[in-house]
């Protein structure tokens, strides 16, 4: 039945309700919308990346500047840095300016030269051509005050450069993680499990396809792995490499040419345990695909040092190998700790090196055999000091991981493969 009192009733006492319910979602919209436009115009910060280069005539370059790892280049990057650090925080870029960093040294017609990026976080609309005379003329004031190093700025060399080109840089150099590719110094390494690009040098050494052993990128075309991984199978045909993070779905797949095992490898003493691997075609460095510095052969590891231990390596003795690359910190022990009666007794020989942890827990396992010991250093390039080599059982007490030592075998390494 129809009955219009009602319906006109029920219009009328709406009315308001709807009308209050448009103004609050208006009001609301309006606030979000000028609540945004004010935080990217006035507070949202934009990182900027530039690159330098420094021509330094009055230092020499020397054979020792020739790797990232070595005492002089960390020394002179340093000094670099913190040069140019200072000349920043001291200019009216200060707030803007976040850090130097000193991605390559090489030789210049007159000492050396430094290529170095620059990031500023600038806040709202810049003008690039406006800020780029403004680092070059801050630039031109740390000619002036480099102390005793003679620095020359060519203002043509100041360039504003995207990220990825910032990346490409970075990745051709040794030991980039993924905290250096942002310049942001930021890695938390938690739990067990990597993510994308956390060890971007790890590899998985596979047998007719199937994961066997960890192997370590050193170059486009070479890695090192342990030599026990060849006891079964020595014909290159029967191996390949993959890279990537993830076993079940790798980055990238690469054959094996020839596979070099140390000479004096002993099984059953695990001495000399180290081989290389040539890959068949070189792999081109991406993000997450790239190589790991080797330290020299005069280079020693601290005792007590924190260092990381990556694979896909079973869970415990006998177990299989698992699909997520897992990553475990572990500390250096002294060869004489680890040589004790209660630990293994003086089968440690000077070409090995122990890690673990007090009380035992994470360590490597099965299946992590070949795979990396690596360390950062303060300016976080990362160096490969151990290859996962021998142990008794998995994260016993007093029974600590045992690793090649890799600056022992760092002369046959260029011996071999001119790395
Ligand atoms: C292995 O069987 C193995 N806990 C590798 C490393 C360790 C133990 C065993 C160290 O390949």
């Amino acid at each position: 039945m129809y009955r219009p009192g009602r319906v006109a009733l029920a219009t009328r006492s709406l009315n308001p309700f709807v009308v209050g319910i448009f103004v609050v979602v208006g009001i609301v919209i309006l606030g979000v919308t000028i609540g945004l436009l004010v935080h990217f115009l006035a507070f949202a910060q934009k990182p900027y990346l530039y690159q330098s280069n420094l021509r330094i005539t009055n230092v020499e370059y020397t054979r020792q500047l020739e790797s990232p790892t070595s005492s002089e280049y960390r020394a002179l990057s340093r000094t670099i840095e913190n040069l140019m650090n200072e000349t920043f925080r001291a200019s009216y870029l200060a707030r803007q300016f976040k850090r130097a960093y000193v991605v390559r040294i090489r030789q210049g017609d007159q000492g050396v030269i430094a290529t170095v990026l620059l990031k500023f976080h600038f806040t709202g609309r810049v003008s690039e051509a406006s800020m780029k005379n403004r680092i070059e003329q801050i630039l031109r004031r740390l000619q002036n005050n480099a102390g005793t190093m003679i620095i020359n700025v060519s203002p043509e060399n100041v360039q504003l450069i995207p990220p990825a080109t910032a990346e490409d840089i970075l990745i051709r150099e040794c030991g980039s993680s993924p905290e250096l590719m942002t310049l942001s110094f930021e890695r938390i390494i938690q739990g067990t499990q990597a993510g994308a690009g956390d060890w971007p040098w790890q590899a998985s050494l596979q047998l007719n396809n199937a994961h066997h052993c960890g192997a370590i990128l050193i170059s486009n075309a070479w890695l090192l792995t342990a030599a026990h991984c060849f006891r079964t199978v020595r014909d290159p045909r029967q191996w390949s490499v993959t890279f990537g993070y993830l076993l079940s779905s790798p980055e990238r797949r690469v054959n094996v040419r020839r596979i070099i095992i140390h000479p004096n490898y002993i099984s059953e003493t695990h001495e000399n345990d180290i081989a290389l691997v040539e890959l068949n075609s070189e792999v081109s460095f991406t993000r997450n695909i790239h190589r790991i510095c080797l330290p020299a052969a005069n280079e020693n590891i601290p005792v007590g040092a924190t260092v990381y231990v990556t694979g896909w390596g079973s869970l415990q003795p006998g177990g299989s190998s698992v699909n997520v690359l897992r990553q475990g910190a572990v500390q250096i022990i002294s060869n004489a700790d680890c040589n004790a009666p209660e630990s293994y007794n003086g089968l440690v020989t000077s070409g090995m090196i122990c890690a673990g942890r007090q009380g035992g827990g994470t360590d490597a396992c099965q299946g992590d055999s070949g795979g990396p010991l690596a360390m950062a250093d303060s300016r976080q390039i990362w160096s490969v000091w151990g290859i996962v080599s021998w142990g008794y059982e998995c994260g016993l007490p007093n029974k600590p991981g045992v690793y090649t030592y890799v600056p022992f075998y760092r002369d046959w390494i260029t011996q071999q493969t001119g790395i």
